[in-house]
């Protein structure tokens, strides 16, 4: 019998709005097949079924609005994507939940989309696809910037949570991987991107400003957990870092990780010594991963029933404070 699962990055997308979502450059069969299981919400129920997914808590797949021009584009598609986010989620409300999409380059107009999708339509936080496009394509406005303070002071009001989602590092600055163009994407750069992005608010500061922020990574936090130490010394002998706390303290008191298309045993293990039981939750990452893979690891995964129980809902439960 498989441990009855909360999912917490499972993707989705309007019909009609599939130009929201940004191929990393699979061919265009494989590209259309994903774009149809991002659209349908009923037939995956079927896989969720198979793989004891009780309930998967929905977001809009990357990049999604973070690559909308001009801001008040994005402010319109926010509101759009999250109405029709509501309406899936009201067709099997007992089998969906919903993080909302936020128009980030407007602060003013995602201040008051997060209440709405909060207060309103009772979604559970907030997911966002990395930095977003800044005028054009070829700039990135990250998140330690602190006119995003006002909304972080209104994710800690409402308590709920940031996933801070992937997507490709700028334009710019992928010349690194100028002629292996197999390691953009989900293979490496989104992982690489999006670590120095949580990196960023770390050292900015954010977490000292707003304390009671939490941010949600996926794939087993970006790597973090493993070279937290490294950092945290590091970043004690320099006189331009005035933190309140070391590195591994942000990482713990204002991080849970996922799962999500990340299912390696030992690092599992290294996480939970690292950070412990109750930070820890499942996702699968659908439909850019195949349900079963993770459901079936953590199934069988050589840890304690309690921590299974812990990964596979009661922190999300807890967390999201789900029914
Ligand atoms: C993902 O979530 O893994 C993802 C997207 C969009 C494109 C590719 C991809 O959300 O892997
Ligand atoms: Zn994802």
């Amino acid at each position: 019998m498989p441990v009855p699962k909360i999912a917490l990055e499972e993707h989705f997308v309007p019909a009609g709005l599939t130009e929201l979502i940004t191929n990393p450059g699979w061919p265009p069969p494989v590209w259309q097949r994903t774009l149809d299981l991002l659209i349908d919400t009923e037939r995956r129920l079927e896989q969720m079924d198979r793989a004891g997914i009780e309930k998967a808590v929905l977001s809009l797949g990357s990049n999604g609005l973070q690559d909308v021009l001009p801001p008040h584009d994005a402010v319109a598609l926010a509101r759009e994507v999250n109405d029709a986010l509501a309406q899936v989620i009201a067709s099997h409300p007992d089998r969906y939940d919903g993080f909302a999409a936020l128009p980030m380059l407007d602060v003013d107009a995602a201040c008051g989309e997060l209440d709405r999708c909060v207060d309103t339509l009772g979604l559970k936080g907030a997911l966002v696809n990395g930095y977003s496009s800044d005028g054009t394509l070829e700039r990135g406005r990250y998140y330690d910037d602190p006119s995003y303070d006002p909304l972080w002071e209104r994710f800690a009001a409402l308590g709920v949570p940031l996933y801070l989602h992937p997507r490709n590092p700028l334009p710019t600055q992928r010349l690194i991987y100028e002629g292996r163009e197999q390691l953009l994407g989900p293979t490496w750069a989104f992982g690489a991107e999006t670590a120095v992005h949580a990196l960023r608010m770390i050292v900015g500061g954010v977490f000292d400003r707003v304390p009671g922020l939490t941010v949600i990574l996926g794939h087993l936090g970006e790597l973090l957990p493993f070279a937290i130490r490294r950092l945290e010394q590091r970043l004690s002998r320099r006189a331009d870092v005035t933190l309140e706390r070391p590195a591994s303290a942000y990482l713990r008191d204002n991080f849970y990780l996922t799962t999500s298309g990340n299912y390696h045993t030992p690092s599992l293990i290294g996480i939970l010594l690292e950070l412990g039981a109750d930070k820890l939750m499942f996702a699968a990452d659908y439909p850019f991963e195949e349900i079963a893979d993770g459901a079936d690891w953590l199934d069988r995964v050589p840890i304690s029933d309690t921590d299974r129980r812990k990964l596979a809902s009661d922190n999300a439960t807890r967390l999201l404070r789900l029914g």
